[in-house]
């Protein structure tokens, strides 16, 4: 080692780190073929893990995880120590002067394990302090050199490893998964030329125009100061007030209010870049860009009840399903849309670009798909991973540029500064998950927690004494920022105000309201309704309702008439009294129901509910119907355990009434045999379970005797309508009869035909 150790002018043990000489460059244009593979003097790899360094990547596919590996710790067979690696004797007692004298202030031991405890907690995220994170790649359809040059984009089957995080964004670190609200889905990509983090939400407008209004409105949003109430919820004096008064919230009040503000899974919805973004190609010409994540397995949310009783069950719900999903194989994955459009056509939209609460409809400019990102790894630690990584809008590389959206503007800033404080000083670009796999090579020296030994005495440019290294990349291969820009055009003087185009508070909110179905609107009327109804100051439902008034009549009336008001406050005053005419009025890809992906029931969950004398074959044939199309399919039973079958054989529950409930399953499997649909009728958990699948629209397969099993829990057959339920399939001769149906239907949208408000079950 030592003989490796002067051959070599880095740390042997950390050969992609700071190397001076040697170096390792990731390859340029690495293809799914030859993919990016980094050395390693890790002691711990995939091929010497145990079981406890988590799930297995794909071979060739996560280029972060050898990098990874030489912080990766694996404890097992190893002796216990302290963190200079001192052999613990006993990790029980404490150092006493005799065995009931008093403690010790020489125990090392103790005082440093102690130590480390009490300074275990680093703050949270002021914002999204709730998420989830995995490891996966993005793979590139086709090179996009006309429009960019950024490494991502460079070949076709290019891949570029990611992490991502998901979150709730008012909630605390330990609140539940499944509030009302926007969700964080912020992609950082290690490209060859350093690190791209694409930090976007489920829903493409925000609630405001400018950075100036963020910690107002995050203020508004979160528990009130004085009580510290509610957790992770919107529905409350302040934050209403607060929107209330800011009209330019309206269009995103609408998608914070539909079913999009509580998803069913991380890996069935939408991502958004939000504001306009540049892409830049080797010859400097830009376009605008929006970036779009569209989900392989479709859009899918949950309904409200659902969701309110999922959060008591399993607040987890959320991180559950991505970790689940990953384990299983079942890998979540999008494409990755953009919608490209030049500065010409920017300047002649009835909107502008550089609103971030405005859309462009698809109608206007398509959503071309670029590539896919999979997700195929679970991290081994959350708090190293998950809690430690940082995002900002500012890491962007050589081909992505911003544009002069006011709200970017502010988040470039905002992202750096807060992980001083979050993440304990200026270094933690240098925290494994952070670090990019491009190597670092500049003259920002010390700091808090410095990893990086510089070698030499240079820590400055010019320099002659390192021979003027590092030096600048130069423009062809460094980052050169655009200089184009609507408004570099236009000589401006220095001013505080806003183009009046974003005076447009309005004309979007009715585009998205009037783009759902009626299934959609009712639910966006019952979310209002329901918000609006916690709120203890009348003078805040009514100013919401006027506002309302201006984006949808229809709307506006429904919601008060849920509130109970008599008449209508008057129309808010409009800032703008005629906006420019909008390009579209109807944008019916704005509805969750134009985005079924492919319609496979993988990752969904199923209950089976058995009981003894349940007939066995009938089960078995469902249950493996489900798993080869990959959907999760458990067996619940009054109680965990064996349950002998009518034949003699034994199933295994490994759920039960009680500690699963109905509503955190996708679809329900009633069984076929009267001793086992008598034993499952006694049990008040089962009518409560049929109610909730029933209630939230779901697919349910009756298999013959269970029939009484509907018949008591006063579930009807027929629609509201007096139509037959297609949700609801009795198989009264077996499960074959109705299987294709069945599992078809698992992946498919909710039996929402059903739905009454209020519900009738
Ligand atoms: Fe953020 N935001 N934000 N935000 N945001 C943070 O950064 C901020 C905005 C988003 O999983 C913070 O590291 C300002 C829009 C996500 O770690 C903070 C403004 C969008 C995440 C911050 C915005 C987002 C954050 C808190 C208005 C969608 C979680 C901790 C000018 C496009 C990233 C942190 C993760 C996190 C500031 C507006 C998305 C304080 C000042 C718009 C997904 O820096």
């Amino acid at each position: 080692v030592q003989a490796l150790a002067r051959a070599m002018p880095h740390n042997v043990s950390k050969p992609l780190e700071h190397g001076f000489d040697n170096a390792i460059n990731p390859q340029r244009g690495a293809t799914v073929d030859s993919p990016s593979r980094l050395a390693t003097g890790s002691t711990l790899s995939e091929e010497n893990g145990t079981e406890k360094t988590g799930s297995t990547a794909l071979e060739g596919l996560n280029a972060t995880i050898e990098p990874l590996d030489r912080v990766r710790v694996d404890s097992g067979g190893q002796v216990l120590t302290t963190n200079q690696g001192v052999p613990i004797a006993d990790n029980q007692n404490s150092l006493k002067f005799g065995l009931r004298g008093p403690a010790l202030l020489e125990d090392f031991i103790l005082r440093e394990k102690l130590t480390h405890f009490d300074h275990e907690r680093i703050p949270e995220r002021i914002v999204h302090a709730r998420g989830s994170g995995a490891h996966g790649f993005f793979e590139c359809y086709e090179p996009l050199a006309q429009y960019t040059k950024a490494a991502p984009f460079k070949e076709a089957g290019k891949i570029t490893p990611v992490f991502v995080r998901f979150s709730t964004v008012a909630g605390e670190r330990g609140s539940k998964d499944t509030a009302r609200d926007v969700r964080g889905f912020a992609v950082k990509f290690y490209t060859d030329e350093g690190n791209w983090d694409l930090v976007g939400n489920n829903m493409p407008v925000f609630f405001i125009q400018d950075a100036m209004k963020f910690p107002d409105l995050v203020h508004a949003v979160k528990p009130e100061p004085h009580h510290a109430m509610p957790q992770a919820a919107s529905a409350h004096d302040t934050f209403w007030d607060f929107i209330s008064l800011m009209p330019e919230s309206t269009h995103m009040m609408m998608w914070a209010m539909s079913d999009r503000g509580i998803p069913r899974s991380y890996a069935t919805m939408q991502g958004f870049g939000v504001h306009s973004y540049r892409l830049v190609n080797e010859a400097g010409e830009s376009v605008f860009v929006k970036f779009h994540w569209e989900p392989k397995y479709g859009t899918h949310s949950l309904v409200w009840d659902e969701a309110v009783k999922i959060s008591g069950a399993d607040p987890d719900f959320h991180r559950r399903d991505l970790w689940e999903r990953i384990e299983s194989g079942a890998f979540p994955e999008w494409e990755l849309g953009l919608q490209i459009f030049t500065e010409e056509q920017a300047e002649n939209f009835s909107f502008d670009i550089l609103d971030a609460t405005k859309i462009i409809p698809e109608e206007l400019v398509p959503v071309q798909k670029v590539g896919r990102m999979v997700l195929n790894r679970n991290p081994d630690n959350f708090f190293a991973e998950t809690e430690q990584v940082a995002f900002c809008t500012a890491h962007v590389v050589p081909g992505i540029d911003f544009s002069n959206d006011p709200l970017l503007a502010g988040r470039i800033h905002s992202y750096v500064d807060t992980q001083i404080s979050r993440l304990g000083g200026p270094n933690f670009h240098e925290i494994p998950i952070n670090a990019p796999i491009a190597p670092v090579h500049n003259n920002q020296r010390d700091g808090m927690h410095r990893q990086a030994i510089h070698r030499g005495r240079v820590s400055y440019e010019p320099n002659s004494l390192g021979g003027g290294c590092p030096f600048q990349a130069g423009s062809a291969q460094g980052f050169v920022t655009v200089a184009a820009g609507l408004q570099a055009k236009e000589e401006q003087a220095k001013v505080r105000g806003k183009p009046e185009k974003f005076a447009d508070h309005y004309t979007q909110a009715t585009l998205f309201y009037e783009s759902q179905t009626p299934v959609e609107q009712a639910h966006i009327a019952a979310a209002f309704r329901f918000e609006l109804s916690k709120l203890t100051v009348p003078a805040i439902r009514e100013r919401m309702v006027s506002s309302l008034r201006n984006a949808s009549e229809d709307l506006a009336r429904k919601v008060a008439d849920g509130l109970g008001m008599d008449t209508m406050p008057a129309p808010m005053p409009r800032a703008l009294a005629k906006p420019a005419r909008a390009e579209v009025s109807k944008s019916p890809t704005l509805s969750l129901m134009a985005r079924p992906g492919d319609g496979s029931p993988r990752g969904r969950k199923v209950a089976i509910l058995v009981a003894p004398g349940v007939i066995g074959a009938s089960i078995v044939a469902v249950q493996e119907a489900l798993l080869a199309q990959g959907a999760v399919a458990r067996l619940v039973a009054p109680h965990i355990g064996p349950v002998t079958s009518d034949e003699g054989d034994m199933l295994d529950a490994d759920a039960s009434l009680e500690n699963e409930p109905g509503f955190l399953f996708d679809a329900l499997v009633l069984p076929d045999g009267e001793a086992a649909v008598a034993a499952l009728a006694k049990d008040g958990h089962t009518m409560e379970f049929i109610k909730d699948q029933y209630r939230h629209c779901k697919t349910i397969l009756v298999l013959g005797a269970s029939r009484a099993l509907i018949d008591k829990a006063g579930v009807s057959a027929a629609l509201p309508d007096g139509q037959p339920d297609p949700g609801l399939m009795f198989a009264d001769g077996g499960a074959d009869q109705a299987l294709e149906a069945f599992v078809n239907a698992v992946g498919g949208p909710r039996h929402t035909a059903r739905e009454t408000d209020p519900p009738r079950v």
